[in-house]
């Protein structure tokens, strides 16, 4: 436990030397296949973490879809609730409403443990954007500030990759909802698919899509290797300057 708890902060403290904004945790797995954690379990592993890194110079956002570890994160000092479920767990609207983290709401078809096993949308654009304005409304209408929300189309979660590849060229349009929209593909298997490279060798690829991400107009970019990202991004910012 101790050596986890070492290793998550050795993390944190590296992606904060390497330009990191935002340091994201969670405590349940949700790449493809990935069994779901009890809440006690979750609590154990994440709270040591939380508890050390609400004190961090970045705003903490935690990874999670349970609305009792939203809540103990959020009173010990986190920052945003980053939640792939986007609160359709019952009582996780109301814990994000009660306190005044931000909150990503993120498209997810299915729950990680099958959802690649047959994605299917008649218009993925349409259905993912139709969903992410449905549970922005309900936040809205329970009292949370606009101010407050970000969007995410979920790349890789229950989609293929002519979904994924749809959702990339869409993010303009998904921008028209009027919130700041967060991108996660980091190291994904869309990349893998696409480069036929393993996980850990797919470092040009997820800068490669970080940038176009960010060209396409997303505010938020989760990513495993922040340095590349960032020199990548200070390049796209110079040379590109309709970006
Ligand atoms: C994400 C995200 C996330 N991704 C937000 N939170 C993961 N808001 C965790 C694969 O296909 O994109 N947005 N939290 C990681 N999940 C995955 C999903 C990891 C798919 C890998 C894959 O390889």
């Amino acid at each position: 436990m101790a050596g986890q708890l070492d290793n998550a902060l050795h993390l944190a403290e590296q992606a904060m030397a390497d330009g990191a904004d935002i340091l994201d945790i969670g405590g349940e797995s949700s790449r493809p296949g990935a069994a779901a954690v009890s809440l006690q379990e979750e609590l154990d592993r994440v709270m040591p973490i939380v508890e050390v890194l609400a004190q961090a110079s970045v705003p903490l956002s935690i990874d999670t879809i349970k609305p009792e570890v939203m809540r103990a994160a959020a009173r010990a000092g986190a920052a945003i609730v980053n939640d792939i479920n986007a609160l359709r767990q019952p009582g996780a609207v109301e814990a994000v409403a009660e306190s005044d983290v931000g909150i990503c709401l993120m498209h997810m078809q299915g729950e990680p443990r099958t959802m690649q096993s047959a994605p299917h949308y008649d218009d993925v654009v349409t259905e993912v954007a139709d969903f992410l304005r449905q549970r922005s409304d309900i936040l809205r209408t329970a009292g949370v500030a606009p101010e407050r929300i970000l969007l995410d189309p979920g790349f890789g979660f229950g989609k293929t990759l002519a979904h994924n590849a749809a959702l990339f060229a869409a993010l303009p349009d998904l921008g028209r909802l009027g919130y700041p929209l967060l991108v996660g593909v980091s190291r994904k298997s869309m990349l893998g698919q696409i480069t036929n490279q393993p996980v850990d060798q797919r470092l040009a690829a997820s800068v490669a899509a970080a940038v176009l991400a960010a060209q396409r107009g997303a505010a938020i970019l989760r990513v495993h290797d922040v340095a590349a990202t960032r020199d990548a991004l200070r390049v796209m910012a110079v040379l590109d300057k309709n970006s």
